[in-house]
């Protein structure tokens, strides 16, 4: 393995909407560079990048993965990200590693609703982007239509570098509108290719295209403007330095044409990329700060600094442990280096630094700024973390994912899997940063969270696989609460004095609703010793045990203040249980003037969906206790924003997956969820007499 240095390293990532081809696309573009000696495919199980056995078996990606093909004198860094929605975030946290975009769509289909939320995510990075227009070798399949939809989302900037040679199965080459030359495919699917002229019959559409990149190549650039009024055009010695600069400041975003599959246009992107592609160094600078939560500070990306590395990704593998995938940031980074974690302040040892080819590591003796290589068994470093000198302190800011929307009981089959359950799914969320596990407090389930039920479906597949831990997957009990709506005053008073040693206390309280989210506020008013000090926590601890034991469907209540204003109390009769009982007889006796009500989750919902699905979803929303709240339209889809109850966010999801046709063409994004008022229904007091709350409380 040849050690490449800053302007020879180039690092792009492929994003978009699932099914695209961009797993595929990275096969062939491994195989044309001579990489692999056979042509990965995604239908077969061999492709490089979705090497993972959950990938294999449902054939698409679900984790960002890496590879790399030298070409000429470049090393080509490519992250393969997900376009599935479920597993969108995993796009967006691997693009941190990347210097430009590969943005891909389905020649028949055209821009999707994830191709233009990657598109947001590379704006967000300020990547420069390449659009890919991909599976030109299908029915159907057409540049002219993809552009138009290209357009429409992304504007005129969206500007053809490249036109196809023959059209679906013929289409067998590509012509470069920078140079004016064609290149025809060798039809044995080994994506070499041989230089030729523009056929004929595509001479005139060849260089109207031509014309069109030349003005807008001109457009932004005053020099080349002048130039191009002097001479009607410009020479191509110029054209390609003014091209490369309009991509680096993401004024032009070049379309070229591919087909993964017969691997056509392979050459031609493999040269494009690293003709055009800005290599790291050339981004300058990247920001951090000085220590975590410290202030800003800059790095040059370049050989003679500091060492620093950004730690963008962790797989946990069963045997070999944590293998930690990083970009060198900064300087040169030697194996067996010794560095600090800059977040965890701890040493941490780089034996075995590699680069990676899907799962297959080449170790390499050592990493230059801006390229991507992976280390195994760091002792405690994880995604998002900083590595670096310790004396030249930088830490680089973390990605910020969305929350989990979704959850599910998880429930171990057997002792055996209860013990080892918590240390395997610890080991899977390091792996998987949005994946969440927890015990909901109230009803007392292990819950498994992510962003889609698929996305938990795969970390249970990962638990079984990889850690030999079997669970079942339950719908999780709907955590209602309760609360009041008005205020309430009366006495509670526990009184038994037959036989022997009595029981005496006695209470009189006020309760009034607060607002949602202040949970429960005691206040004590007794003057004159009424009741006795050292009896007044008792009273509050009566109070606060019934509430928990709820009122109306045994939910916990919350979000009201007791004030306890009097008493009376016996010197010899009174006792902490008497006190603690008569509290809780003046909870319920306040409850019952205080108009009770449950409070269901409700989730606030944003779903993006293709325009013609839209009825359907409405439909369905209005079908099941969903409330639109407002229809948004852009490019080609909807957005709806509504609010679904969490007790049907299950049903739904999977109701979106099928309406729209299985393949993630929906994203659904929450953002939090509100504690609506509603009415208590018999269903909903028989599932929580069911999950076995509101016990009595403890004999008087
Ligand atoms: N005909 C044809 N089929 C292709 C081409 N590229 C990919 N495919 C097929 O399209 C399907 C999807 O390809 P993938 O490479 O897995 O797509 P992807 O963009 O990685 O999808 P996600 O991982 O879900 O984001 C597979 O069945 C491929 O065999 C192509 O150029 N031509
Ligand atoms: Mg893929």
């Amino acid at each position: 393995m040849k050690i490449y240095e800053g302007p020879n390293i180039r690092n792009v990532a492929l994003v978009g909407h699932g099914h695209s081809g961009k797993t595929q696309l990275v096969s062939s573009l491994l195989f044309a560079a001579g990489m692999v000696n056979r042509l990965g495919k995604v239908d077969d199980g061999t492709s490089i990048t979705d090497y993972d056995e959950e990938e294999i078996q449902r054939k698409f990606t679900i984790s960002a993965s890496l590879a790399y093909a030298e070409w000429g004198k470049t090393k080509i860094n490519f992250i393969d990200t997900p376009g599935y929605n479920i597993f969108i975030h995993e796009a967006e946290a691997a693009l941190v590693a990347a210097d430009a975009a590969l943005v891909m769509v389905h020649g028949v289909a055209g821009v999707e609703v994830q191709t233009e939320k990657t598109w947001g995510y590379c704006e967000k990075f300020g990547l420069p982007r390449v659009v890919v227009v991909n599976q030109m070798d299908r029915d159907r399949a057409s540049l002219d239509r993809s552009l138009e939809s290209l357009r429409a989302a992304f504007g005129r900037y969206v500007i053809p570098v490249q036109l196809p040679i023959g059209e679906e199965k013929n289409f067998r080459g590509v012509i470069d509108l920078v140079r004016m030359r064609a290149h025809l495919y060798e039809p044995n699917g080994s994506g070499k290719a041989k230089e030729a002229d523009i056929p004929a019959e595509l001479s005139a559409a060849a260089t109207q295209a031509h014309e069109a990149l030349v003005e807008m190549v001109a457009e932004g650039n005053d020099k080349l403007m002048e130039e191009f009024f002097e001479k009607g055009t410009i020479p191509v010695e110029d054209l390609v330095p003014g091209l490369k600069q309009a991509i680096s400041e993401k004024r032009l975003f070049p379309a070229v044409v591919t087909a993964g599959l017969p691997d056509i246009g392979a050459e031609n992107l493999l040269n494009f990329i690293v003709d055009y592609l800005p290599a790291p160094i050339e981004r300058g600078e990247v920001e951090g700060l000085d220590h975590d939560g410290g202030s800003p500070v800059k790095r040059k990306i370049a050989d003679g600094q500091p060492v620093s590395a950004f730690v963008f990704k962790t797989v946990a593998d069963a045997f070999a442990g944590r293998v930690s995938y990083f970009k060198v940031m900064s300087g040169i980074l030697k194996n067996e280096a010794n560095l600090t974690n800059m977040n965890r302040d701890g040493a941490e040892r780089l034996s075995h630094i590699a680069v990676i080819q899907g799962k297959t590591q080449t170790p390499v003796p050592e990493l230059h700024a801006g390229d991507i290589g992976v280390v195994a068994k760091l002792k405690d470093t994880l995604t998002g973390d900083t590595l670096g000198d310790k004396p030249a302190p930088i830490v680089y800011p973390k990605i910020k994912l969305p929350e989990p929307s979704i959850s599910f009981a998880v429930e171990p089959k057997s002792r055996n899997d209860e013990d080892k359950l918590a240390t395997a799914i610890h080991r899977l969320i390091e792996e998987d940063t949005l994946l969440r596990f927890s015990r909901d407090a109230q009803t007392k389930e292990f819950l498994v969270s992510g962003s889609g039920q698929q996305h938990v479906e795969v970390a249970v597949s990962k638990l079984k696989r990889r850690f030999n831990v079997e669970v079942t997957l339950k719908a999780p009990k709907i955590p209602y609460l309760e609360t009041i709506r008005a205020k309430a005053d009366a006495q509670g008073k526990h009184k038994k004095q037959t036989g022997g040693h009595g029981q005496y206390g006695d209470c009189k309280i006020k309760m009034e609703p607060l607002v949602r989210g202040s949970g429960f506020e005691f206040v004590n008013d007794i003057f004159g010793g009424a009741v006795p000090r050292n009896f007044i926590p008792a009273i509050e601890k009566g109070i606060v045990e019934a509430a928990a034991r709820g009122y109306l469907a045994g939910y916990p209540v919350i979000d009201f203040r007791v004030i306890l204003y009097d008493g009376s109390y016996h010197d010899v009769d009174s006792s902490e249980m008497a006190f603690k009982l008569a509290g809780s007889k003046a909870f319920k006796a306040c409850m019952a003037q205080a108009k009770p009500c449950l409070l269901e989750p409700i989730y606030n919902v944003e779903i993006t969906v293709p325009e013609n699905y839209s009825g359907d979803i409405m439909g369905n929303l209005n079908g099941r206790r969903g409330r639109i709240q407002g229809m948004d339209s852009k490019g080609g889809s909807t957005i709806i924003k509504a609010q679904v109850p969490l007790s049907d966010m299950l049903t739904y999801a999977s109701d979106l997956t099928s309406m729209t046709q299985g393949r993630g063409t929906y994203s659904m994004e929450f953002s939090h969820y509100d504690l609506v008022p509603q009415p208590v229904t018999d269903k909903i007091v028989a599932a929580a007499r069911a999950a076995g709350h509101g016990k009595e409380e403890e004999e008087e």
